[in-house]
């Protein structure tokens, strides 16, 4: 999509600190860390929140869910816990409109969040 910020991140055209690559999945630090370990992993397909997937793009999903396995355990923080988080829509806080998920950790997270 021409003018998502996230899609300028997975060709590259904006600038990130990339963590991890597939087919399916950019993941890359958070410009805003809210923990020690904040990551952002997204679909390299346009997809608005996690209320627009669909059918095969679940994939997406499932793919960013064993990229998180496989990020948690190379920053050393599966151990101890993280917190894995879909910000979706105005009253869940999202504010890029590009599915992402955030991965949390290095720290105690508070529940329930603000
Ligand atoms: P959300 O509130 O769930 O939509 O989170 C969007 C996150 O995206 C927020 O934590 C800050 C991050 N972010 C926004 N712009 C950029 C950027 O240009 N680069 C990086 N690395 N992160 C960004």
């Amino acid at each position: 999509m021409e003018d998502c910020l996230f899609c300028k991140i997975v060709t590259g055209e904006i600038p990130s600190n990339k963590v991890y690559e597939d087919a399916f999945v950019y993941a890359f630090t958070d410009i805003d860390p809210k923990a020690p370990v904040h990551i952002l992993l997204i679909p390299k397909k346009h997809l608005k929140s996690i209320l627009e997937v669909k059918g095969e793009d679940f994939e997406y999903i499932n793919a960013m869910v064993k990229a998180a396995q496989k990020i948690a355990e190379e920053k050393g923080i599966a151990a101890d816990g993280f917190r894995l988080v879909f910000n979706t829509g105005e009253n869940g806080g999202q504010t890029v409109h590009h599915l992402h998920m955030h991965l949390l950790g290095g720290r105690y997270m508070e529940w329930p969040p603000g």
